[in-house]
């Protein structure tokens, strides 16, 4: 049952994975909704016309991307360019919220920007009591799922981070239209740190279940198996080993916390290199097995060989910061042997791969002298079985593993 709404229209900046879906959730709860983005193909498709961001509106999210400027240092031009988008329809009763993953003292920072824009308007700033402000703002960082989105839009907790309680007040009456989790009250810098940190954390926790793999590899033992194992301990629960970790979240703002304390975040920048590094191992596997069937007398160019997956993660289209991509690119760029890409989820290679072969999964492994299993896709889950009796596999992902 949509919720009785206390907002009657909110703006969305930036129309990307995690704004499009909120700007729908707040639509289908009939408030009003005017999407923003400067990608113009975005807008078309979107909206099939223009959009004036001179129409007022109580809300502002802002869900744009915070990429890396250089070298894992945050680029927040894209906040910053959407803060002063926005500054000058601003007006008292208004209320800014950023939800794009930030580096701790961005929405303080945020609110530098805006009462630079509009020293007519008053902000919560240290000193200026409740009721004398025109202007609230808040940090409320999306935590959703890729593959999950509008489920975990709706049913996730979420977490309100006000510059003051009566900003977080606000932005509450804007996530109860269609939030059904719990609500979570903190300030902006805890907010945002609690989203860097539930990213680090998983980061964290991929990597020891990465490490695991190297160190089984070394040992003869199966680190599926092992992991099942331990797993049965009533207190251990152990990830599960991949190709890498990929996508624009958990592969990212780790880095946005060493950036801010590199001395002393140093099992986190660890996590980082140990997932980062894990594509060059896997290259490596595949290096040695075309090794192997050149000892035989095979020429190396005459060897095939074929990736299966190149999405972030099972079950999705989404190349992203893909480690399987990497490492398509890298083996096309280094090796003499053929290549051919399975993705079951995309209908072609994607640009940077275009010169390659994308074929279905019965096509490649009839004709590939060796397979690596990249994503978890339930379309390769009965692949072993289907193998013909001499092509190498390499199982980068576990796929028989629970
Ligand atoms: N991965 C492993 N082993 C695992 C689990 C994941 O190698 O056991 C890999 C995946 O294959 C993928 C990467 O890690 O390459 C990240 O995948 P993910 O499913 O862990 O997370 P994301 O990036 O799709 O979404 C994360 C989520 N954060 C957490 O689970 C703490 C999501 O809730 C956030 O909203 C999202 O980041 C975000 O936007 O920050």
């Amino acid at each position: 049952m949509p919720k009785q709404s206390k907002v009657s229209t909110v703006s969305v900046i930036g129309l990307g994975y995690i704004g499009l879906p909120t700007a729908a959730m707040f639509a289908s709860r009939k408030v009003k909704v005017i999407g923003i983005d400067i990608n113009q193909h975005a807008v078309d498709t979107i909206n099939q016309g223009r959009i004036h961001i001179v129409e007022p509106a109580d809300a502002f999210l802002i869900a744009v991307p915070t990429p890396f400027k250089g070298d894992h240092e945050p680029d927040l031009s894209y906040v910053r360019a959407a803060a002063e988008s926005i500054a000058p329809v601003l007006k008292k009763g208004d209320i800014v919220i950023l939800e794009s993953t930030s580096p701790v003292g961005t929405t303080e920072q945020m609110l530098q920007w805006l009462s630079a824009a509009r020293p007519d308007l008053c902000f919560p700033m240290e000193g200026v009591t409740a009721a004398d402000i025109d202007v609230n703002i808040a940090y409320c960082p999306e935590r959703v799922l890729p593959g999950h989105v509008i489920r975990e839009l709706v049913d996730n907790d979420r977490i309100i981070g006000g510059l003051s309680d009566a900003c977080s007040k606000r932005a509450a009456e804007i996530y109860r239209v269609f939030v059904e989790g719990e609500l979570l009250f903190t300030n902006a810098r805890t907010a945002e740190m609690a989203k860097l940190t539930e990213n680090s954390f998983r980061d964290v926790n991929i990597a020891f279940a990465n490490e695991l793999s190297l160190i089984s590899d070394k040992l003869d033992i199966n680190v599926w198996e092992l992991i099942k194992l331990a797993n049965h301990h009533p207190r251990v629960n152990i990830l599960q080993p991949g190709c890498g970790v990929g996508g624009h979240c958990i592969a990212v703002d780790p880095w946005f916390i060493v950036n801010k304390t590199p001395d002393e975040a140093r099992m986190i920048r660890t996590a980082r290199e140990v997932n980062d590094q894990k594509p060059e191992w896997v290259l490596s596997k595949i290096k040695a097995a075309i090794a192997t069937l050149v000892a035989t007398g095979r020429e190396e160019a005459s060897i095939t060989v074929a990736l299966l997956g190149l999405a972030f993660k099972p079950n999705i289209d989404d190349l992203r910061e893909s480690p399987a991509v990497h490492i398509a690119k890298k083996f096309a760029a280094t090796s003499q042997s053929k290549l051919i890409l399975v993705e079951p989820n995309i209908e072609t290679p994607p640009a940077h791969l275009a010169d390659q072969e994308l074929v279905s999964v019965e096509n490649a492994i009839a004709v590939a002298d060796v397979v690596i299993l990249l994503v978890k896709h339930r379309e390769f889950s009965a692949i072993k079985a289907k193998l013909n009796t001499n092509t190498i596999l390499i199982d980068a992902i576990g796929i028989d593993a629970a």
